[in-house]
């Protein structure tokens, strides 16, 4: 990282902050024609060619870092959230883990200054970044807790991708354009959820997209549009996760509901 960056990050605000059911006997099978994309469909025995996603078996809120914390060392894939105060990432995550409040939700940013990670069913970690954005914290704090997210960042011999939220409705701040460059800075392609979707009307969703994309620099990459509220846009995510999870060939749970 330049020290322009590092001066320019340390005045980012830190603050914090289903799948479709195939047949009983549905067995994963790799689909040949699907690999195209570098990732393997799955499809049950009688082909039927809706994809299974994971099933909410178990979660845990399983480790809390503060700033002093040493950060965990997993043996399962991470994906971790990022984005400002408020964007939605704890609403979110609820609604990824099908929890109503496992992570906290607030309408008061700035309160929860800690990377949890999330525990889905002993098969991967769901990592709640600190949220920025937030005027109330001391510059020393923003300091620290960008030093640790990029500790995490660079660090961490798990995670498999960074996903960044962006509130649908408005253009992406400075703050967002930075952190979207240092996540890509670290290795990593940003995949964008365009939050709070359910707060435009869907005439607008095209527009907003581009928009987001133009005030990041997206030169490619995706952007999903999601709601916590109807809960779109949810498997999509999930189907991202779910073949990172494949990929690292951890075991998967049947297919069922989620
Ligand atoms: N209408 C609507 N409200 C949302 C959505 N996501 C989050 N919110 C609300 O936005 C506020 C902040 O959400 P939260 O998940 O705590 O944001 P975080 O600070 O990024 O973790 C809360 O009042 C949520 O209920 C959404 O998709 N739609
Ligand atoms: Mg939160």
């Amino acid at each position: 990282m330049t020290a322009a960056m590092l001066a320019k990050l340390s005045k980012i605000c830190l603050s914090s902050a289903g799948g479709t059911p195939c047949t009983p006997d549905f067995r994963r099978e790799p689909l040949l024609a699907g690999r195209s994309a570098g990732r393997e469909l799955y499809v049950s025995r009688e082909n039927c060619l809706r994809r299974t996603y994971m099933v909410i078996k178990n979660v845990a809120l399983e480790t809390v870092c503060g700033v002093t914390s040493t950060l965990p060392v997993n043996d399962k894939i991470e994906v971790a959230f990022a984005g400002k105060s408020n964007v939605g990432k704890s609403s979110l995550i609820n609604a990824l883990m099908n929890r109503k409040a496992l992570a906290r939700t607030s309408a008061q940013p700035g309160k929860t200054q800690t990377i949890n990670f999330y525990n889905i069913n002993n098969a991967m970690y769901l990592v709640d970044l600190p949220g920025y954005g937030y005027a109330k914290v001391a510059q020393s704090e923003k300091e620290k807790w960008g030093r640790m997210i990029e500790r995490y960042l660079q660090k961490s011999q798990m995670l498999k991708a960074v996903f960044l939220l962006i509130d649908i409705r408005h253009d992406p701040s400075a703050n967002d354009k930075l952190m979207y460059d240092w996540i890509l800075y670290n290795g990593y392609e940003p995949i964008i959820i365009a939050t709070k979707l359910d707060k435009i009307k869907r005439s607008q969703v095209q527009k907003q997209v581009k928009a987001v994309r133009e005030g990041l620099g997206m030169k490619g990459g995706t952007v999903i549009p999601f709601s916590a509220e109807t809960k779109q846009g949810r498997d999509e995510i999930w189907e991202m996760i779910d073949a990172w999870i494949a990929e690292a060939g951890a075991e998967q749970p049947g297919a069922s509901q989620r």
